[in-house]
Parts: structure tokens; C-alpha cells; sequence
């Protein structure tokens, strides 16, 4: 059976990708070539990567992940400001920032340790939460990236509530990678 390519990730409302799409156009205009820009329609926020999955240990995996997820109370992030992976000096990613409340950090620890219970392997890296909107290709003049990804401000963008989340099946293509949402993940539902 052949394996599932998978990440668990917080959806981008199609408005707020749409704003960020216009800054990717407008940075484009001013840097042609020298970035792989993420699609509008493909901008999450991504949670846990947890590359190959067989197809039959999906159920499972959705079990856990809700055990966990549905015990988190619905919050709201803030997205806005740029940033650079791994610094500005030489950049690699540029991506989008996240201002959220410490839910955010705790969705994140409950997923991580839910998947190392099915045995994927644990983030080395610290949490650091991220809209990516491209990277920069290897053959790119990083003379001319630099100060334009320097004097680019994008400001606040604005806000998301977070009441679910997503696993996603990603397809690598030539001419992009393809994400498909497997299942939507609700955090609680709050009393009305
Ligand atoms: O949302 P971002 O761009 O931070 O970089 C990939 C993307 O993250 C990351 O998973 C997200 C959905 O594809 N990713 C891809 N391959 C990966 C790997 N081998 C990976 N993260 C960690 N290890």
C-alpha cells in the first residue's frame, strides 16, 4: 500500500491568504526569480510534519490527535510581520509571523506528544509558529534580496479563530506540491 505524505496544520481563511497572496505579488514585482512562492491556497500554519503515513494507521492517528485536540478551548491568533529562516543575513524562508496566546503553544505540545505515543519522531527544533510565503531559490542574488526583503513592510494582516485543525495529504508535483484535507480535527466546542 502505497504511504501518505502527511502534516497537521492550522487552516489560512481563503480572505486572509488572498491578503497575503497581494504582498507575495508585491515583493515579487520588486525581486522577479528569486523566490519559490508558496500558492495562496497552500499557506497553513503547520503543527507537526509527519511525513510517510500508511493509509490504514490513519483512523487511529484521527482518533488520538481528537483525544487530545478536543480537550483545547477555541482561541484567536494575530498574523502580521515578516520574517526571515534561518537570518537575514543569508535568508532561506521568508514567512509571516504568529501572535497568539499560550493556547497556541499548548495545541501544539498535545499534538507533539500524541504523535510520539504513535511513534513519530519528536521536533528537535523549538516551536517557532509560521505562515511561510516562499524560499528563496539557491541561484537567487542575495545582494538585491536582502535590502528589498528589508525595506518590505507588511504590518498586521489580521486575525483567525482557531476552532479546528487540519491533517493534510501533500502530493509533491513538479510544478508544486498538492495539499488535501484528510480530516477537520475540532478543538472544544464551547457552550452558547
Ligand atoms: O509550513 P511550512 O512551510 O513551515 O516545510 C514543510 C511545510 O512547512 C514541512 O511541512 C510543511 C508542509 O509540507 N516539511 C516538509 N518536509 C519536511 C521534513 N522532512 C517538513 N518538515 C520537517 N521535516
Amino acid at each position: 500500500m502505497s504511504m501518505i505524505r502527511a502534516f497537521i496544520a492550522l487552516e489560512i481563511p481563503p480572505a486572509l491568504q488572498n491578503i497575503i497572496a497581494e504582498h507575495s505579488a508585491a515583493l515579487q514585482r520588486d525581486i522577479p526569480h528569486a523566490i519559490r512562492w508558496v500558492a495562496a491556497a497552500n499557506i497553513h500554519l503547520t503543527l507537526k510534519f509527519l511525513g510517510d503515513t500508511s493509509p490504514a494507521s490513519l483512523q487511529g492517528l484521527i482518533h488520538s490527535l481528537s483525544a487530545v485536540i478536543n480537550q483545547q478551548e477555541p482561541f484567536q491568533i494575530s498574523i502580521g510581520e515578516f520574517g526571515l529562516f534561518p537570518n537575514p543575513k543569508r535568508p532561506r524562508v521568508l514567512w509571516i509571523g504568529i501572535q497568539a496566546p499560550p493556547d497556541l503553544d499548548r495545541l501544539y505540545h498535545a499534538i507533539e506528544t500524541a504523535c510520539a505515543r504513535l511513534g513519530y519522531p519528536a521536533e528537535e527544533k523549538p516551536f517557532n509558529p509560521h505562515l511561510t510565503l516562499g524560499r528563496v531559490r539557491e541561484e537567487a542574488d542575495q545582494t538585491r534580496l536582502r535590502p528589498a526583503l528589508q525595506n518590505y513592510q507588511i504590518g498586521q494582516l489580521g486575525a483567525i479563530d482557531v476552532e479546528s485543525v487540519t491533517l493534510f495529504r501533500s502530493d509533491l508535483r513538479p510544478q508544486g506540491p498538492s495539499y488535501t484535507a484528510l480530516a477537520h480535527i475540532p478543538l472544544a466546542q464551547l457552550d452558547s
